[in-house]
């Protein structure tokens, strides 16, 4: 199908939630591309605005909030700030990075809202849900817990089982509890505000299947495999405090649903843009409504469905918005061959890495475009990460780049030479890199980030391949006026390089940009032999990567290690349930055990016994008493010299490794044998008796 031609671009990317930081997932998946693409438009000179901002509403951010003690905002303001940081640092160009509960967004929503009710394009729907009658207020998905009908966990949520990964609702847990109160909800009917999906199928039918061939396979085929079964109608509205209120009388104590009010934020974030920046922006509506302006969603899998079937239903329902051209989202990046998880922290996040490796983003970058998920789930491996640096940065681009201006230096003070007639293997170097040019654009402009990664450092190959052959050093010496040609070229291929690259690794591109001094660049320029004219000054070259040490992996990997323990000793943790309790006893039965305090003054280890202490104990009769005790494996003596502990003073004394042992402390064991002695909290005399 032939592309429309657009007049300008319209790139949003996905609002990251407000409730934790953003790792290399959220960085490969959506955020990298978007600034790649946008950089590209840009360089073009390509009128483009770059959309961003942090996602605020939604349960999982009341639940931190009531986890931590403090108010959603607080939660919000923390991580938004966090969040725009990591990506301000990592050189994602976004035009506006604000939020939604910004004041424009609240009323920008809202009004939204109150055009679809007057204008009856929603539909009022009664439904039966979980109430808390201690907390007074209706529970969403996450707020029930209970048992999993289908593998027993316990602890499995209203909407999903984490132990096998089940989706459910919340009416099919078993022995629900809410997690607010604790109490058993009790059913109750509530009145919402759907969105009828099912109205607009055909409709999406025909725009997506058939008028959109072009999107990617894998965008494409969910697409098509939620249109093939029959859509139903969507709450635009939840019973939850945190949101923006829903703007119909009889609708206290409801908000608008959160997948409901962010894709408007998009829409309100540039409005907020357009306003604060008028004049080099215009009027926001140009970017929304216009058929001219193209638009395009960068986004994850897991969003799909709300990019391309909801939100352009609400975009339809509304009238006068354009719907997106293109939605290319990426499929999930594993980490260390594991699947990246918040809840597990099994992620590298970006102020971490930012700590680490100081200065690299670049290298982040690189590596996340050279491993993007496009068209299926990938892999992020320390190791690889690098391997790639140091053999493609490094090795490839760096050391071409340092080859060609340290030989500029020796031969010719740094100055551009002429060029002089080309010979053979020059006018090959130079098709060669032509082609790169228009291979990088058709890659770029169908979103196949990797491949166009991979074409620009076609360019730094060719420049190795061609001062190696070329051998400066040695024709130096016979015909110098030559090497002012070899050189010319490879300054040439330098300053592709550095607005090639600039989409993809803009610090580096920088760092060389200001290092030849190339103040003007524009990607026209691209393939061209003449950017930087015979007489020009180079600066002082220095190296633009460096290699990373195999300690410095060893740490990464060190790092996830600890976490994977970690995660395996909660997991252990989680699945333990307490011994089930003896047979009951009388009270004359307890009665019988004489439990006292006892002052260990000293404890040796036993001879020839890996397991026994030996300890004398101060039992408040004047006398000391000895007491064995196998826990050696747990306690060295000094742990436990000067502590008061529990002890059964009239056991009967029982004889081991030749020592007799009158009485026994007591210990409490924990599900995986480990132990802790026991103690009292406050200071008791020795001898006092627990009762
Ligand atoms: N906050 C989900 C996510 O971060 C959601 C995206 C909203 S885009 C409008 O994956
Ligand atoms: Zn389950």
């Amino acid at each position: 199908m032939e592309q429309k031609k657009f007049k300008r671009t319209t790139v949003t990317a996905a609002l990251p939630y407000a409730n934790g930081g953003v790792h290399i997932g959220h960085l490969a998946g959506v955020y990298v591309p978007a600034d790649i693409y946008v950089r590209y438009l840009r360089l073009k000179k390509e009128d483009v605005v770059f959309i961003g901002g942090s996602d605020e509403h939604g349960v999982p951010i009341t639940i931190r909030a009531k986890k931590e003690g403090i108010t959603p905002q607080d939660v919000c303001d923390r991580y938004h700030k966090m969040i725009k940081d990591s990506f301000k640092e990592f050189g994602i160009s976004f035009d506006i990075y604000s939020r939604t509960t910004s004041s424009t967004h609240n009323k920008f929503a809202s009004d939204f809202f109150k055009k679809l009710y007057e204008d009856g394009k929603l539909i009022e729907k009664e439904s039966e849900q979980y109430y808390d009658e201690e907390a007074h207020q209706f529970l969403a998905d996450r707020y029930i817990m209970g048992e999993c009908p289908h593998c027993g966990n316990p602890n499995a949520y209203g909407d999903q089982c984490e132990k096998c990964g089940s989706d459910l609702s919340p009416m099919e847990l078993i022995n629900p509890h809410s997690t607010i109160s604790g109490s058993k909800p009790v059913i109750r009917k509530t009145k919402n505000w759907y969105l009828p999906l099912n109205e607009y199928q055909n409709w999406l039918k025909q725009w997506i299947l058939q008028e959109h061939p072009e999107w990617r396979p894998n965008v494409y085929g969910q697409c098509k495999s939620w249109l093939d079964m029959d859509l139903q109608p969507r709450a635009m509205t939840r019973d939850l405090d945190w949101g923006i209120p829903v703007p119909v009388e009889g609708a206290e104590g409801k908000v608008l649903y959160v997948w409901f009010d962010a894709p408007i934020g998009y829409i309100s974030n540039t409005k907020e843009l357009c306003e604060k920046e008028p004049e080099k922006y215009g009027n926001w509506e140009k970017w929304w409504k216009d058929p001219e302006t193209r638009l395009v969603h960068f986004i994850g899998k897991d969003n799909i469905v709300f990019h391309c079937l909801i939100f352009p239903t609400m975009l339809k329902a509304h009238g006068d918005y354009i719907l997106p051209d293109n939605v290319p989202a990426n499929e999930f990046l594993n980490l260390e061959n594991d699947k990246i998880s918040t809840s597990r922290n099994w992620a590298v996040w970006l102020h971490e890495y930012l700590q680490d490796f100081k200065g690299k983003q670049d290298v982040l970058r690189y590596v996340l475009t050279a491993n993007a998920p496009e068209t299926k789930d990938n892999n992020f491996t320390w190791k690889d990460f690098q391997e790639r640096n140091n053999s493609e940065l490094v090795a490839i681009y760096g050391n071409f780049v340092n080859r060609a201006l340290q030989l500029t230096k020796k031969y010719w003070n740094g100055i551009v030479p002429e060029c002089g007639e080309l010979q053979d293997v020059d006018k090959q170097a130079i098709q060669e890199f032509k082609d790169v040019k228009d291979k990088v654009e058709s890659y770029l402009n169908v979103f196949k980030f990797r491949e166009a990664q991979k074409e620009a450092m076609t360019l730094a190959r060719i420049g190795n391949k061609y001062i190696t052959e070329c051998e400066p050093w040695k024709v130096w010496k016979t015909d110098p006026k030559r090497v002012e040609t070899i050189l010319n070229i490879s300054l040439q291929l330098v300053a592709n390089l550095a607005i090639a690259f600039e989409p993809f690794l803009p610090f580096s591109s920088k760092d060389l940009r200001n290092m030849i001094g190339m103040e003007e660049f524009d990607w026209s320029e691209l393939g061209s032999t003449s950017i930087l004219k015979p007489g020009h000054q180079l600066g002082e070259p220095h190296l633009l990567f460096e290699k990373i040490e195999d300690e410095t992996i060893q740490e990464q990997l060190d790092k996830l290690a600890k976490t994977k323990e970690a995660n395996e000793a909660a997991a252990a943790a989680a699945s333990y349930k307490a011994k089930p309790i003896k047979p009951t006893i009388d009270f004359s039965d307890f009665e019988k055990l004489d439990i006292r305090v006892g002052h260990i003054k000293d404890c040796q280890k036993v001879k020839k016994s890996n397991k026994l202490l030996q300890f004398t104990i101060d039992d408040g009769s004047g006398t000391d008493r000895t007491i064995l005790s196998g826990i050696a494996k747990v306690y060295s003596p000094e742990q436990l010299i000067g502590k008061d502990v529990l002890f059964i003073a009239n056991l009967a004394p029982r004889k081991m490794m030749g020592i007799e042992s009158q009485g026994m402390i007591l210990s409490a064991v924990n599900f995986d044998d480990s132990l802790s002695v026991t103690t009292t909290l406050g200071e008791v005399k020795p001898g006092s008796q627990v009762c």
